[in-house]
């Protein structure tokens, strides 16, 4: 098994240690520390449960026990993938205490991504929901462990049909091991696959917890703060920034919504007294649509998080008027830097920047294409490098090299201008994916799956401005024998076995793909350009 790591530095350790940063906590040091301190807390809700930070923290061992006596052993990667259910927090403080390590997947991923997760972590065991939103993923995981039969172990959260139900876990007589040292990777989180397949991003216990505790600081969250994880709590932003661990660290309230619909959550944040959420762009404007006519009291949510995707600073000016509470603007990668607006900035920093890394240590470099910085206030390709930002990618040396420098800056692909109050406005990016309301999918990925239809010669999918998701995929392809039609095409990519959200939106026809007079153009020139002519033509249109 490729070991894990995750290493800055000596000299840079040492800094963000003696900086307190770093604090040696692990998650089951924090979740132990909580327990202890506020054991009748409610700490999540999620469906039918209501549990206390006691009740959690024993419902971890519980299952840490099980999954040991199961015959996972302690390093052994797990992929998890879970809904916003209260067992989410259970199951991966249970892997953590037994030092298991959890791999992130979301809900919409299917079978190539999950034996791509399996495959790449060297995955033991898999974690899933019975089903939800009506996809059992019992099925899935039987195709999983068809494809990847090193994936030996297979629980279900619910009715468990073939495989072991978290409730009927064995309850042998296993010793917990010792925590872990906090400068060990304790997941393995994905990133949004800027260029083919997602990349697995391993992360400490030392740096995530940092990233956590001081977004929780930002956001002013305490014993009294009611946080509610309305995106799928696996990706990052709700995870993280605070997002569900930066809740527990403080010693709030985690309320889980099965879905970020105004119909399902409007509820919730009236029964709970919810004071913090946060949304991707489409979804901040839905709330900003259906909250007049609600019957359900939102006056308790103090903070609306957004981000994931831009948010036009036209709508975030609504936030304040329309439901009455302060926005927040997030700009983060589950890679590591993060950046907030701060609740007490002036309203026109709120509305029209995405905000200002969490930390000090954070480095914040914008430069030009010859790796130059561009003058103050210009727009720049953003690399960063700092406490909780990474210095790799497990077991991938070609993205390595074309995403990190080698004085261990991360390149995060985005064009960005920073204000002279060191605010960043993000502007565009530099690689081709398509971020989808918050989803963000490889052109490259998408590209290839295409070229695998009969009728398809070639293909090349950009993305869209779009109204709603702020962008959409769009396949640009040249048929060959019988041309298919856009619908069956489309058809067609929804059973290759993907999540559903990189199915492109949009199929367009087209004859050739334009060459220069040299011969071929690259990729990216090529889709730069068909999205030019499109546009253009579509205005030319109006
Ligand atoms: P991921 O690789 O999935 O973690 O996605 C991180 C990327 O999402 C960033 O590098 C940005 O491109 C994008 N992103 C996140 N938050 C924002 C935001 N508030 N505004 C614009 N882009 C964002
Ligand atoms: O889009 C993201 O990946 C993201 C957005 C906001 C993120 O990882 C985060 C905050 O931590």
């Amino acid at each position: 098994m490729k070991p894990l790591s995750q290493v800055w530095p000596d000299e840079f350790a040492a800094r963000y240690r003696e900086k307190g940063y770093w604090r040696s906590e692990t998650f089951s040091s924090f979740l132990r520390a909580r327990a202890a301190e506020l054991p009748e807390h409610v700490a999540v809700v999620g469906g039918e449960h209501r549990w206390t930070f006691a009740e959690l923290e024993a419902r971890a061992e519980n299952i840490a026990r099980g999954l040991l006596a199961l015959g996972l052993k302690p390093g052994d990667r797990v992929v998890v993938q879970l809904p916003n259910i209260a067992e989410f927090l259970a199951v991966v403080f249970g892997l953590f205490r037994a030092r298991l390590i959890p791999v992130y997947a979301l809900p919409a991923h299917r079978i190539v991504e999950i034996t791509h997760f399996a495959r790449t972590a060297e995955a033991r065991g898999y974690i899933v929901a019975a089903s939800h939103d009506g996809f059992d993923y019992r099925t899935l995981a039987g195709e999983v462990q068809r494809e990847v039969p090193e994936v030996t172990h297979i629980v279900v959260v619910g009715e468990g049909g073939p495989f072991t139900s978290l409730d009927a876990l064995p309850t042998g007589d296993v010793d917990l091991p010792p925590d872990a040292d906090p400068s060990e990777v304790a997941f393995l989180q994905i990133s949004g696959g800027s260029t083919g397949l997602s990349k697995l991003i391993p992360r400490t216990h030392d740096d995530y917890i940092y990233s956590f505790r001081a977004s929780a600081e930002i956001c002013k969250l305490t014993s009294e703060s009611v946080y509610l994880a309305a995106l799928p709590v696996a990706h990052n932003f709700p995870m993280s920034s605070p997002g569900v661990f930066g809740a527990l660290h403080a010693g709030s309230r985690v309320v889980l919504s099965p879905s970020p619909s105004p119909e399902v959550a409007f509820p919730l944040i009236a029964r709970e007294g919810v004071t913090i959420t946060g949304l991707v762009p489409p979804l901040a404007l839905l709330w900003l649509q259906a909250a007049p006519a609600t019957t359900h009291d939102l006056s308790s949510l103090q903070v609306l998080q957004v981000g994931g995707a831009k948010f036009l600073t036209e709508s975030a000016r609504r936030v304040k008027p329309v439901l009455g509470c302060t926005l927040q603007q997030v700009f983060g990668m589950a890679e590591g830097l993060v950046n907030y607006t701060r609740l007490d900035d002036e309203e026109e920093i709120i509305v029209s920047t995405q905000g200002r890394p969490i930390s000090e240590g954070d480095e914040v470099l914008i430069l030009d294409d010859s790796g130059h910085p561009v003058p103050e206030g210009e727009a720049g390709n953003l690399l960063t490098r700092g406490p909780y930002t990474i210095r790799a990618y497990h077991n991938n040396d070609g993205a390595n090299a074309r995403s990190f420098t080698p004085d261990g800056f991360y390149r995060t692909g985005d064009v960005v201008k920073r204000t002279q109050d060191g605010y960043l406005v993000v502007q565009g990016r530099a690689t081709d994916h398509i971020n989808r309301a918050g989803e963000k999918i490889s052109a490259e990925e998408i590209e290839d799956h295409l070229l695998a239809h009969p009728g398809v010669f070639d293909a090349a999918v950009v993305s869209l401005p779009d109204e709603f998701l702020g962008e959409r995929s769009c396949a640009f392809v040249i048929p060959q024998g019988e041309k298919p039609k856009a619908a069956a095409l489309k058809a067609w990519m929804r059973t290759r076995g993907l999540a559903d959200f990189k199915v492109p939106d949009q199929v367009v026809f087209v004859d050739a793909f334009e060459t220069t007079a040299v011969g071929k153009v690259s990729r990216k020139e090529l889709r730069a350009s068909l999205r030019r002519r499109f546009l253009e033509a579509a205005e030319a249109e109006k």
